[in-house]
């Protein structure tokens, strides 16, 4: 199944595990950015996320604004069979502790028959200095389908080496939102400059899966996760790293075990 109408983005998409594309006019990035100015997350955090926030009515504001400018409709010029899940700002303060090291995002759906994508869309004008995403190319090629709090990463121990080695920046102007694969492994340095760095993540959903949540609570076996079945209001209240247990459990999944570096080098394309 297809992800992009355009077939150039699609074989990008499958190639690299990203694709630049606006979709975002230059007045919804300046109403987005004047109402981060305006709300008030009450996280003080150099690095946050709107679901990292205490308050839930600023968690559901940020969330229905961006889905409002991301809307199925604007979304099927691009894609096909997607609709926005969940938004957040999410904010880099200048500060020398607000990196995000590598990591890949967690699963909001099945994953086999559909491919999940992620949009990340700066506020403002991104570089090396303020903060800009990186990417590690191809990598959603070889990484789980089972992500979430607690499940260990499948190339969490090479990350340094894939840092040194593989590690992409893609700056973005203002409103250019990257569309990446939910598997890429992905990062971000610190925001060096003197500004907040406002920017939007967005995950989509796509109609023909199942929303699920996977959780691994510390006690549990290494390759071992539980599963949830959520629904678009989740990340309203879910606290970050936490059993949601206001959801059911729907069961248990298994998998695959961390990789050692000569294995990674023959999987990676
Ligand atoms: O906004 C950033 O700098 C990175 C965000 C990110 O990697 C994430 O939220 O998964």
């Amino acid at each position: 199944m297809e992800q992009f109408i355009n077939p150039q983005q699609q074989a990008q998409f499958e190639e690299k595990g990203y694709v630049v594309h606006q979709l975002m006019t230059n007045e919804e990035v300046v109403y987005l950015r004047e109402l981060f100015h305006q709300l008030n997350p009450k996280v003080e955090t150099p690095f946050y996320a709107s679901i990292d926030s205490p308050d839930s009515e600023y968690r559901s504001r940020v969330n229905q604004e961006i889905k409002q400018i991301f809307s199925p409709e604007r979304l099927a010029q691009l894609l096909n069979g997607y609709h926005p899940f969940y938004g957040n700002f999410i904010v880099k303060n200048p500060h020398i502790d607000s990196g995000i090291c590598l990591h890949v995002d967690w699963s909001i759906m099945k994953e086999g028959e559909v491919e999940p994508i992620i949009v990340w869309t700066p506020l403002i004008d991104t570089d090396a200095h303020n903060g800009a995403i990186c990417v590690v190319e191809g990598s959603h090629k070889i990484t789980n389908k089972v992500r979430g709090p607690g499940v260990v990463e499948h190339y969490q121990t090479l990350y340094s080496h894939l840092e040194e080695k593989y590690l992409l920046q893609v700056p973005l102007n203002a409103g250019h939102s990257v569309f990446f694969h939910g598997r890429l492994i992905h990062s971000s340095y610190p925001n060096f400059s003197d500004k907040p760095r406002p920017a939007i993540i967005l995950a989509l959903f796509h109609q023909k899966s199942e929303s699920v949540f996977y959780h691994r609570e510390q006690d549990m076996p290494a390759q071992k996760a539980e599963v949830y079945a959520i629904d678009e209001s989740f990340f309203l209240t879910y606290q970050n790293g936490k059993r949601p247990t206001q959801y059911p459990k729907i069961g248990e999944i298994e998998y695959a075990d961390s990789v050692s570096l000569d294995t990674f080098k023959q999987r990676y394309p």
